[in-house]
């Protein structure tokens, strides 16, 4: 029998039939996703603490930034993952890594394989100034670092190999990925990436951090400090500014007032910060006031400048070995170098610090010093095109930074931590070409 067509009022009854249906069945499973992903959420990495009005509840995907997949936990040995398959890989070939290092995608993978740094990127921007840092972190992991992972690798100066664990030597280094960044909000990151950071330093792991703007200062910092607790942490910031301004349009968490967000809430003591490379035409008078009543030190370029780097480098270490808190958060803003080392970056200043002195730096901080974490912010790969493909000054800076921070925590390790530690074979490779009686353009020792 042919099928009668509906028509008429019983036409409508069908249909209305078919509407009820549907909408109960897409709300049925609309709740049921929501809850499923507020369930997730909960339980993994979407913190919200200062949720804004256009935090719009009824978007379905307004959680999926900051919820990590369900099959990432259980679903396999938790270890490091190799993402590339021949025991040599240069940079420039293959699966582009952090320092070409092997991946962690769970606390788990980090405790698993025994991870000692945890590199990672934070891919925020919330700059007034020039945008694109968000794309720093893609960038260093494109910049083609030539150095493959897990060969012997010694660093000029001290002889250690941060890098050579395929030989027995070496960290155990991981890219753990990016933190979580609201695209639309970074009132709705800042408590994700501080949940995502304190639990990588809950492993035991060191996080060396790259941004994204300076704006991660206070998450990067505040989850430092969530695990080490309040006023045991000190914190040294290389910048062309200060970052303690109380201008930021009416923003609460910016790239331009970490250090004030810091200091209020209690979370690093006034005392405990140390504030380097300065040189902008700020502080104004009312907030060089505020930083002398904190008891901030503040080694500014003019301060540099009157009684040289290799003195200002010694009173910084000293400062943070003298300090109360027992730890140390290092950040660099990479505006605190002179602009030319550093093309890609969004607030550049001329008259700045080299990338010879901030390497030493850097190395001696971490080896000297009881570093827990650092950060290099800033990155800006849109005002250097070439670094997004092949590396640029800037990425090959920033690549040689977190090396030499990892060779200093190696070096912590090793116990070589005395004061501008060099190895006997670090100059002329130890042939004793050099007349012992020459005197050093630069004594070591003091
Ligand atoms: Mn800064």
């Amino acid at each position: 029998m042919a099928h009668r067509p509906a028509c008429g009022r019983e036409n409508i009854f069908i249909q209305l039939k078919y509407i009820i249906m549907s909408i109960m069945a897409r709300t049925i499973a609309a709740a049921a996703a929501l809850l499923a992903l507020v369930a997730s959420a909960a339980a993994a990495g979407c913190v919200f603490e200062n949720p804004r009005p256009e935090y719009n509840k009824e978007d379905l995907s307004s959680e999926t930034w900051c919820t990590p997949r369900e099959d990432l936990q259980g679903n396999r040995p938790p270890g490091l993952i190799y993402v590339n398959r021949p025991m040599l890989a240069l940079g420039v070939s293959g699966i582009p890594t952090l320092l070409n290092a092997p991946l962690a995608l769970t606390a788990d993978d980090l405790k698993a394989a025994g991870v000692e740094v945890a590199l990672m990127g934070v891919p925020a921007d919330v700059s007034y100034a020039r945008r694109g840092s968000s794309w720093g972190p893609r960038a260093i992991r494109n910049s083609g670092d030539w150095y493959p992972a897990g060969f012997t690798m010694p660093d000029q100066y001290s002889r250690v190999d941060a890098n050579g664990w395929n030989l027995g030597q070496g960290l155990v280094i991981a890219d753990y990925g990016d933190a979580p960044v609201n695209p639309t909000s970074w009132y709705r990151s800042v408590g994700s990436i501080r949940a995502f950071v304190r639990e990588v330093v809950e492993t035991g792991a060191i996080p060396l951090i790259v941004g994204g703007d300076h704006a991660i200062m206070y998450p990067d910092v505040a989850a430092v400090v969530d695990v080490y607790g309040k006023g045991n942490v000190s914190l040294v910031l290389f910048d062309a500014h200060y970052d303690a301004t109380k201008v930021t349009f009416g923003g609460e968490y910016t790239q331009a007032n970490s250090i004030m967000n810091l200091v209020k809430e209690g979370l690093v003591d006034g005392s405990n910060i140390i504030i380097v490379g300065t040189r902008s035409w700020a502080p104004a008078d009312s907030d060089l006031e505020w930083i002398r009543g904190q008891g901030i030190k503040f080694y500014n370029m003019p301060t540099i400048d009157a009684y040289g780097w290799e003195q200002v480098s010694n009173w910084i270490i000293k400062d943070l070995q003298e300090s109360s808190a027992e730890n140390v958060y290092v950040t660099i803003d990479l505006d605190v170098f002179e602009h030319i080392y550093a093309p890609a970056t969004g607030t550049p200043e001329p008259n700045g610090l080299t990338p010879k002195q901030m390497l030493n730096m850097v190395r001696r901080l971490a080896a000297e010093t009881n570093m827990v974490g650092a950060e290099v912010a800033e990155i800006n790969p849109l005002l250097e095109p070439a670094s997004s493909v092949a590396g640029s000054p800037t990425t090959q800076l920033v690549n040689y930074l977190l090396r030499q921070m990892a060779t200093g925590i190696k070096m912590r390790k090793d116990g070589l931590t005395e004061p501008w530690y060099i190895n006997s074979t670090a100059i002329d490779g130890g042939q004793g070409q050099i007349p012992k009686d020459t005197k050093r353009q630069f004594d070591f020792s003091t």
